[in-house]
């Protein structure tokens, strides 16, 4: 008989490269090593630690998939997936820090910027000397971010932005802001702009009192009359499909880390009723405790498959968005419920932080609103298949 592997049932480390695995090995060593430790004191004080970004950048920990060129990794999406799921082990903030930098400002850079613009921006960015943010949603504008209120003018050198930007992840830390406005010069059409720090009209105050993702520090964009030469525009791209094209990559690399947040809540539990005795026997030899067990570890097992999957076709250049639609709604909600029960399961530890599991809980109920929330993603499948809008 083949022996059963509790914690990988289906082998997915088998299924990965030799390359994809030494990465997830030096992420998941740097994670353990240097994050976890601050963690707990991070969170509870909602510490800032820009130092992280440096930390990421020495380990390649940023810009994944970016050629070496610039200095990214050159990596497939797998590998970026799984750096994803070994930061998130640990906070979903700090994989909210990567991915914003690697998928939100990297990536459109990359993409849709100038050659200039890569050269300036990408070394800097992957060395994490540079932070990097990512403005698309607005105070009045959040599912629906085609209502954007923000407006580029055009002037004689450049273009003159004003508007406000809201819950912006690394935002008051932040050197280099891709900012999405509607451009006036060009139709009324959503055009990327890279803005930076010190420039004048631009500000980015910390938005105060969150209960969830505390390790990650959130902030407005505000721009007054902001002007910028015509070398801030990003040239390749025009319309809701740029930021939604830097969405897809983080939207993936979600799907990932939830499950390593997800993974971690699980293990934990599972260590807790081993090492807790109630009622003569310990909690890990209750029926009940067992269930919640096998429906985590049948949930996350599928969830990662499922990541994969959709991981090797974004390097085969063959999945659609939908398909990511799918792999984020569900691992974020599956995950979520999975702290959540881990949660429970710790008794009245659980709500510590040296437990960890409501840490994971609570951050677990910002990811699954951001990049998407779990309805409007289920709007999206709902709309490839029935072929139907449901959104208006
Ligand atoms: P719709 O009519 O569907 O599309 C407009 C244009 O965009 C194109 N498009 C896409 N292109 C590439 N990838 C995708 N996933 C795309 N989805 C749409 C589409 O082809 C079309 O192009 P064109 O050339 O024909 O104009 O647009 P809609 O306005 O009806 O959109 C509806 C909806 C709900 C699907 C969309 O607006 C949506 O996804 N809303 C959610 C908003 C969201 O995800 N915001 C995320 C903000 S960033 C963030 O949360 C970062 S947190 C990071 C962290 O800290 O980790
Ligand atoms: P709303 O759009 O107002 O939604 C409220 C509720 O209504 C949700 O349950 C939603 O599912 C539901 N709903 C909306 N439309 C429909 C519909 N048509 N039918 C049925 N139900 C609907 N944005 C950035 O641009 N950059 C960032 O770096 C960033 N970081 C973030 C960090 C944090 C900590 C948080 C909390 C958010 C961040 N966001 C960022 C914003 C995030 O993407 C938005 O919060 C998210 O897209 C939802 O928008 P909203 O908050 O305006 O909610």
């Amino acid at each position: 008989l083949a022996k059963f592997d509790w914690q990988d049932p289906l082998g997915l480390n088998a299924a990965l490269s030799e390359e994809e695995r030494m990465i997830a090995d030096s992420a998941a060593a740097y994670a353990k090593d240097k994050l976890l430790p601050r963690v707990s004191d991070m969170y509870l004080n909602e510490g800032v630690a820009p130092e992280i970004f440096a930390e990421m950048g020495e380990m390649g920990l940023l810009g994944v998939t970016i050629p070496e060129e610039f200095g990214g990794l050159g990596a497939g999406y797998v590998s970026y997936g799984l750096v994803a799921r070994e930061v998130e082990r640990v906070d979903s903030g700090y994989r909210s820090m990567m991915s914003v930098q690697s998928s939100l400002v990297m990536y459109p850079i990359h993409a849709y910027g100038s050659d200039e613009q890569r050269r300036k921006y990408l070394p800097g960015l992957a060395a994490g000397t540079l932070i990097g943010c990512f403005g698309l949603t607005e105070p009045d504008a959040g599912s629906d971010p085609a209502g954007m209120k923000t407006v580029a003018r055009k002037t004689d050198g450049g273009y003159v932005l004003n508007g406000a930007k809201m819950w912006i992840s690394n935002s008051p830390i932040a050197d280099v802001f891709v900012v999405w406005a509607k451009s006036e010069a060009h139709g009324g059409k959503i055009r990327g702009f890279v803005l930076e720090k010190g420039m004048k009209g631009l500000s980015a105050p910390k938005i105060n009192g969150k209960l969830s993702l505390r390790a990650s520090i959130t902030g407005e964009i505000v721009m007054e009359d902001v002007e910028v030469g015509e070398d801030a525009l990003l040239p390749g791209v025009e319309g809701l499909k740029g930021p939604f094209g830097c969405l897809n990559r983080a939207r993936y690399g979600i799907a990932w880390g939830v499950m390593g947040a997800a993974e971690d809540s699980w293990h934990r539990a599972r260590q807790y009723g081993l090492d807790r005795t109630q009622f003569g026997r310990p909690l890990a030899q209750t029926q009940l405790f067992q269930k919640k067990l096998a429906d985590m570890q049948t949930e996350i097992t599928l969830g990662l498959h499922a990541a994969l999957q959709v991981g090797r076709m974004l390097d085969a250049g063959t999945a659609a968005p939908e398909a990511i639609s799918l792999i984020k709604r569900n691992n974020c909600g599956k995950a979520l419920d999975i702290a959540r029960n881990a949660r429970d399961m710790h008794g009245g530890n659980g709500i510590m932080a040296e437990y960890h599991v409501m840490r994971h809980a609570q951050n677990l109920e910002t990811v699954n609103t951001y990049e998407g929330t779990h309805d409007v993603h289920a709007l999206i499948l709902g709309r490839a298949q029935t072929g139907l809008q449901a959104f208006f």
